[in-house]
């Protein structure tokens, strides 16, 4: 199955009611629009625009909003050979799939040609080292590892020093996703921050917030949450294959000018998908009639 498929999959939820809301009845179609996770605000904001809309051909009018609001916002990750060690962390709460995203990016980057290392930085979390180790192991990658409950501040520090002597192109720097306490997360993703500063200025080059794509609204205030704790560079919002309402990528797109580098579309490997606005659109309005 194509990903976009996955994705119309994954939406299906959201095609149902789109499909009991014809464009013809606004109201309905706005409640559709509010079910799919865009939030109230822009779902209001786009039905009083269509009812302004002559044409008689509003779902097209639809289509053109939504992908004149997501095209700023959908860019690839680029790696500029120039900022090499290509320093990516990686930041979200506990289960949004940074570890695995980190395995599916470290694959496509290795696939490239590029040498890649991994810094298991989430030494809280029993098991969250070993499920690193299996991606760096299936990708053929360095990893650093620290001992339980070890300063992940002090593991980074050690294993920068280390690739100094064994350089990689790219490295990704996992975290952990504590979320109970904004001053507790800000100290911790600050204090690595500083510590990569320390070696390298202008470092990381991106702080990547990793979002699970199935936790509807709560999205917004994690980006808020996070953004405030430490500066990010664009987003990768997971699960998108499984009961995700896509709304929520439109309210991301008007709320914050993040770029929305990746969709993740499953549990293996291959299931990590730059996107295409017109695409996304077409899936998400798929069942509109
Ligand atoms: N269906 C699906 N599952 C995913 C995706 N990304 C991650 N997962 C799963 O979500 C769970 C948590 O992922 P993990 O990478 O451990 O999250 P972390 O706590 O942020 O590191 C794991 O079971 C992953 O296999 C995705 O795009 N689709
Ligand atoms: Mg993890």
């Amino acid at each position: 199955m194509g990903w976009l498929d996955k994705l119309k999959q994954g939406m299906k939820k959201t095609a149902t009611r789109f499909s009991s809301a014809t464009v013809a009845d606004l109201d309905s179609l706005e409640e559709a629009l509010i079910t799919t996770d865009m939030g109230v605000k822009m779902a209001t904001e786009l039905t009083s625009l269509l009812k302004k809309e002559k044409s008689e051909n509003i779902k097209q009018k639809l289509s053109d909003i939504l992908i004149q609001k997501l095209t700023p916002v959908a860019k690839p990750l680029e790696i500029k050979k120039s900022d090499i060690p290509f320093i990516i962390l990686m930041a979200g709460v506990n289960g949004a799939g940074k570890t695995t995203t980190i395995g599916k990016l470290a694959h496509q980057y290795k696939n490239q040609g590029y040498s890649v290392a991994m810094i298991a930085a989430d030494t809280f979390r029993a098991g969250a080292s070993e499920q690193l180790s299996r991606w760096a192991e299936r990708t053929q990658c360095p990893i650093f590892i620290g001992d339980p409950n070890e300063d992940p501040a002090a593991l980074v520090y050690k294993s920068l020093e280390d690739l100094k002597k064994n350089p990689v192109d790219i490295l990704f720097i996992d975290t952990a996703g504590r979320l109970q306490n904004k001053t507790d997360l800000m100290g911790e993703l600050s204090k690595i921050r500083r510590v990569i500063q320390k070696h390298y200025e202008n470092t990381p080059q991106e702080t990547i917030l990793v979002l699970d794509g199935t936790s509807g609204q709560n999205i917004l205030s994690q980006v808020k949450l996070f953004g405030e704790a430490t500066p990010l560079t664009g987003l990768i919002m997971t699960k998108l294959d499984g009961s995700a309402k896509g709304g929520v990528l439109v309210a991301l797109a008007d709320s914050f000018r993040l770029p929305i580098y990746a969709l993740g579309v499953g549990e293996s490997v291959d299931d990590l998908q730059s996107f295409t606005a017109p695409d996304y659109v077409n899936a998400l309005l798929e069942n509109v009639q």
